[in-house]
């Protein structure tokens, strides 16, 4: 048996039935083009974006040869099947739906006729053109989709024993490696997204071949040490699109700058950063290979400490959907792209793998609290792509630079990246809350779950009771069924003043080490530990190198950041500010958004004078403030009440 993690909160409990009774359906009918629903451009100004249909399955329909026509889409649009599968296998996993499974039993039949022959698996060239396939891998994806596909396959042969996916995966792998690699005759290179290494890795973790860790770190070690890479394939390519032209960005855009060994700083495209990171940390704890984890580190430092939202949403600039600078990280016209905050979840979590260090965790916290979860509507239906702190509506109609800061969540996005991941990561939640290692458990997130852990000596169970996010008190239970010790590591949160730690039964309380609290645990015992955490209101200031929020103030409590929305405070936001000694009041109001704790406190709103309206912009008359009654909410519950203004960032006086 393997070790079982069964999420009994309420909170997120409510998610992850929503994904399942919501989501899941509702991108088989979106994949399926038969939602009946708008797809939403991301921008206004892109107008080459296919977006009027989905068309995925319909791709591999004709790739399969069941029916006539073309491709339509983008060239990774196989991903979104993939994405939607790897979430039912997760959410099969959790709960059996034989009804779920005869559909994914489909799909999975249908990908298996798409796949070539010799295992390789894309329906783009399958349709357009066999000749071009690995031959524009700037822009065309492929290794990008198996590696999703490979992912969805793990996943789902893991969670049901369906062998035939894994066989599909295995072929779609033999056929990579078959063309990629050191050796002469084979293409040395990489996709231009990252994401086959983060596939490969797991397709080694479940079926121990050797080969797919060595491919993995070939594509890893091998980008930037040939930065025209890309370019080089593009001068000769003659086949279809494939998103050509993407290989005039920047190599930093693909992380092809240099080698990833020399990377010290996170340059470009968001989401390929965090995927790279993710398969860069998971190959470290896997071979434990030091000068990976030091890479790793470098990289995490850098977005941690100097490139990230205080919502962990990552990723400065639409432009290339990219990191800019250290300390830039404008609230307004940001890209945040809720995949880049899912892949920061991902990275953190392989980097608990190499080292109990909660600042992983938190960091995991903070993005899933705050901008992975305001990627999703509180109805299962809308989805933000981008995640902005600061949003004014009108300026996202008429203002060309802030058009993708979208006001309000569309149905689905021509794009679709993003809503089919959220769907994976809320599936999967169980496999964040505990790191397992020889005989440490690591207690990472707080959530109410009954847990059975296989650890090399036997079966450990342990139970979090716990209404956390909403109430102050958890108690982690523990039945340490081996013949050994066992150590249990119950993460210290940074956003609790004081942690109260108290231990019953043969429990022995051990040090802190690195944000953990450890227990030691007597073979064969039950003992629990008790929490009480003191969750104040925080106010938190940036850094003054950030521009844009100096004299600014950020409310948090708890894992939650808090927002200003216009459904509570009117119109515009920016002039409201909160004095230095406002008292901030929580409670919790069980009818709005859901259920959510809000914040109040009284404010103050600067009035434009009587002078301003008739005399102009520039006054030498200092405006005066009245008061303003201020009532925050959880950022992620934001854009749930139609469209109106939002801040995140306010002014302190
Ligand atoms: O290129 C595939 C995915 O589409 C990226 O990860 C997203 O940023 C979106 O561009
Ligand atoms: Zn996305």
């Amino acid at each position: 048996m393997s070790s079982k993690v069964n999420i009994t909160s309420a909170f997120w409990g409510r998610y992850r039935q929503l994904v399942r009774t919501e989501m899941i359906p509702f991108q088989w009918n979106v994949l399926n083009d038969t939602a009946g629903i708008t797809i939403e451009k991301e921008r206004l100004n892109d107008e080459g974006i296919p977006s009027e249909k989905s068309h995925a399955m319909e791709n591999f329909r004709i790739a399969a040869g069941r029916t006539k026509g073309t491709h339509y889409g983008w060239t990774f649009q196989d991903s979104d099947v993939y994405k939607w599968l790897e979430a039912v296998a997760y959410s099969l996993r959790e709960k059996m739906d034989p009804e779920l499974e005869a559909k994914a039993h489909e799909v999975i039949d249908l990908i298996a006729e798409a796949q070539e022959p010799d295992g390789y698996l894309d329906t783009y060239f399958s349709i357009l053109g066999l000749q071009y396939r690995y031959k524009s891998l700037a822009g065309s994806h492929e290794l990008y989709c198996m590696g999703h596909f490979i992912e969805a396959a793990v996943a789902y042969f893991e969670a049901t024993g369906n062998e035939k996916v894994l066989a599909v995966a295995k072929k779609a792998a033999d056929n990579i490696d078959e063309n990629f690699g050191p050796d002469e005759g084979k293409i040395h290179g990489y996709d231009g997204h990252e994401e086959i290494e983060i596939g490969l890795l797991r397709l080694y973790h479940s079926t121990g071949e050797k080969r797919y860790l060595k491919l993995a770190k070939y594509f890893l070690m091998e980008r930037g040490k040939h930065p025209n890479f890309f370019k080089e394939q593009a001068a000769v390519y003659d086949g279809p699109n494939a998103l050509s032209g993407i290989e005039k960005a920047p190599n930093t855009y693909f992380q092809n700058h240099k080698p990833v060994l020399e990377m010290d700083t996170a340059e470009g495209h968001a989401v390929r950063v965090v995927y790279l990171c993710t398969a860069l940390a998971d190959l470290a704890a896997t071979t434990g290979d030091k000068e990976v984890y030091e890479a790793c580190k470098r990289l995490w430092n850098n977005i941690t400490r100097k490139r990230m939202y205080i919502t962990g949403g990552i990723g400065s600039t639409v432009n290339g959907e990219s990191f800019t600078l250290d300390y830039d990280l404008p609230n307004d016209t940001m890209y945040c792209e809720t995949c880049a905050a899912v892949g920061l979840i991902f990275f953190a979590r392989q980097m608990l793998r190499i080292e109990p260090k909660a600042e992983y965790a938190e960091v995991m916290e903070r993005a899933l609290y705050n901008c992975a979860l305001a990627g999703m509507a509180l109805d299962g239906k809308h989805f933000f792509y981008v995640n902005p702190l600061e949003v004014n509506p009108l300026k996202s109609k008429l203002d060309p630079t802030k058009s993708h800061v979208k006001p309000v969540r569309p149905s689905w996005l021509g794009c679709a990246c993003c809503p089919p991941n959220l769907a994976r990561l809320l599936t999967s939640l169980d496999d964040y809350v505990y790191t397992v290692s020889e005989n440490t458990i690591l207690v990472n997130l707080y959530m109410d779950s009954d847990s059975t852990i296989e650890l090399p000596n036997g079966r450990v169970k342990i139970k979090q009771e716990t209404r956390f996010p909403w109430d102050n008190e958890a108690r982690v239970i523990v039945k340490n069924d081996t013949d050994s010790h066992i150590r249990i590591g119950i993460r210290l949160p940074g956003w609790a003043d004081n942690t109260l730690v108290g231990a019953i039964g043969n429990m022995e309380i051990g040090d802190v080490e690195s944000g953990y609290q450890y227990f030691t645990v007597e073979p064969s015992c039950e003992c629990s530990a008790g929490l009480t955490f003191e969750i104040p209101i925080r106010r938190n200031y940036a850094s003054p190198l950030v521009s844009e929020d100096v004299g600014k103030v950020a409310i948090s409590k708890g894992p939650f950041i808090y927002c200003l929305e216009g459904a509570d405070n009117g119109i515009d936001l920016n002039t409201i500010s909160l004095p230095e000694t406002a008292e901030l009041k929580y409670a919790y109001e069980d009818n709005l958004l859901g259920g959510v704790g809000v914040i109040t406190a009284e404010g103050r709103r600067t009035k434009a004078s009587e002078e301003a309206e008739t005399e102009g912009l520039y006054l030498n008359v200092k405006p005066k403030t009245e008061p303003a009654s201020l009532k925050f909410i959880p950022y992620y519950a934001w854009a749930n009440r139609g469209e109106n203004e939002m801040l995140v960032w306010l002014r302190e006086s």
